[in-house]
């Protein structure tokens, strides 16, 4: 019984900071056919969620730490949320749209790793051009 109770704490030890410091960050679609938030930078264990407030777009995984387990892609105009459990970088983008650079990279846990790929992922020219700017903006404020 005793062994139990400790058991028990122990869990809710672990389990508190991490419900603690789990976050959900929102990104919403606008109506300039790109992401509220282009670059997120978030932790281990947090949550984004897409909020489809105008109509058309969806979010499709590009390339990610896991290249064999990216998220799923989502329909159009779907609230879409995705926990991200693994650290690195993560490039999505809108799936009708994102050869105009609807583009969106996430940095989980400040972890650059993968970065190389991400450049290496070929994207149309205006796409590519943006996909640069972003990379530029997660490496400048990585410090
Ligand atoms: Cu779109």
């Amino acid at each position: 019984m005793r062994d139990l109770m400790k058991l028990f704490s122990l869990f809710f030890l672990l389990l508190i900071p991490n419900i603690v410091l789990a976050e959900v960050i929102q990104i919403e679609f606008t109506e300039n056919d790109s992401y509220s938030v282009e670059v997120a930078r978030i932790d281990v264990g947090d949550t984004i969620e897409w909020l489809p407030v105008n109509e058309g777009h969806n979010v499709e995984f590009f390339a990610g730490p896991d290249m064999k387990s990216l998220p799923k892609k989502s329909e159009i105009d779907e609230v879409y949320s995705v926990v991200f459990e693994n650290s690195g970088v993560y490039l999505y983008g809108c799936t009708p749209h994102s050869n105009m650079g609807m583009l969106g990279l996430i940095v989980v846990g400040n972890d650059f790793h993968n970065i190389e790929e991400i450049k290496k992922i070929e994207v149309s020219r205006v796409a590519s051009s943006v996909l640069k700017r972003l990379i530029d903006i997660a490496q400048s404020s990585s410090k």
